[in-house]
């Protein structure tokens, strides 16, 4: 398999319970590799641009105001096969139905407030990375 790179996002619902370096040790356990790193505070422009494609969805309020109502943490993270090893990291949407030891079983709150967010397919990937990050900043 490739080595590839995914987005990462560590949502406020973690940051807010100090919990970004114990989910920066699942990455790192699971053989991801941190190559671009930073914390912001999403404004609701930014949190609704990033997650667009949820525009029609009835959570899609909520998730903007939840994503921009604490700081996060954005990460490039980088591996062999990493977008879905980083999704298998995470597990579940719902923490309710996550895998044990999985981020989303280990410190999620709810289906909305789960913890962190990770890119699903190459494309989303691509999408992901160029929003946060310029080339100059990943740092391999
Ligand atoms: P994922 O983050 O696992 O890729 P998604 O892309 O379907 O899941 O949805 C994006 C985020 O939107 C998800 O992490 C949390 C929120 N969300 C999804 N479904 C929801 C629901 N039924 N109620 C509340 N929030 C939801
Ligand atoms: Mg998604």
């Amino acid at each position: 398999m490739a080595t590839e790179r995914t987005l990462s996002i560590i949502k406020p619902d973690a940051t807010k319970r100090n919990l970004t370096g114990k989910i920066v040790s699942k990455f790192e356990d699971a053989g991801l590799r941190v190559v671009a790193s930073k914390r912001i505070h999403l404004s609701p422009a930014q949190a609704g641009a990033f997650y667009a494609e949820h525009a029609e969805r009835p959570f899609y309020g909520e998730l903007v105001d939840f994503m921009s109502s604490q700081p996060v943490v954005v990460q490039v993270l980088e591996g062999e096969g990493a977008i879905l090893k980083n999704r298998e990291v995470m597990g579940a949407t719902d923490p309710a139905e996550a895998a044990a030891g999985t981020i989303r079983k280990d410190f999620a709150v709810s289906k909305g407030e789960n913890s962190v967010h990770g890119s699903d397919s190459p494309e989303s990937a691509a999408r992901e990375i160029a929003f946060f990050f310029s080339g100059l900043e990943l740092v391999g």
